[in-house]
């Protein structure tokens, strides 16, 4: 496979571009895996009508996997995944106040049946987690993919027996 079939095959959307530092890791991610995301700075609640529009028609640009971020009152996840059959990762932020994220963890994992979101841990760890689990998303239907991710997994795990080496040789 060519990264022009890969391209824009993920959308990473995002509730602010103050969650842009963090998700950097994501498109980062991302990248290391040949996805080109589409990236767009989408509200639920500051820009409703850009987020119904955007889950409307992401399948139409070819989008296969949304990777929804959001602080606070987390519900871009949650209002994407209502407008869209597309599957949804959410990725909580932390907010620059309140409690440590845990409220945009709960508003983005607690969906009612039937619509569900993935969700991520909060902050950087989920952001790396959500590029990563697009990508197994993907692999599951491309094995050009599929060898990217396990290559991914087998780099990770070789890199902490290098270092539990170091610490006892
Ligand atoms: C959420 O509110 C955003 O996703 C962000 O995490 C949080 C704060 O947004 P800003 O006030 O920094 O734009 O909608």
């Amino acid at each position: 496979m060519t990264e022009t079939k890969n391209a824009s095959s993920v959308a990473v959307v995002m509730g602010s571009d103050s969650d842009l530092p963090v998700m950097q890791r994501c498109i980062d991610q991302l990248k290391e895996f040949g996805i080109e995301p589409e990236v767009r700075v989408i509200s639920a609640h500051r820009t409703p009508a850009a987020a119904d529009e955007f889950a409307e028609t992401a399948p139409q640009r070819g989008i296969k996997v949304i990777i929804a971020a959001a602080g606070m009152a987390a519900h871009l996840a949650g209002a994407l995944a209502g407008r869209s059959h597309l599957p949804i990762i959410g990725v909580p932020m932390q907010a620059s106040e309140g409690p440590c994220g845990l409220d945009a963890l709960l508003s983005t994992v607690q969906m009612p049946p039937g619509v569900p979101v993935a969700g991520m841990a909060i902050g950087k760890a989920g952001a790396k987690n959500a590029a990563v689990f697009a990508a197994q998303i993907l692999a599951a239907g491309d094995k050009d993919m599929e060898a990217k991710v396990i290559e991914f997994r087998r780099k990770q795990t070789e890199a902490v027996i290098a270092k539990d080496k170091a610490l006892n040789s």
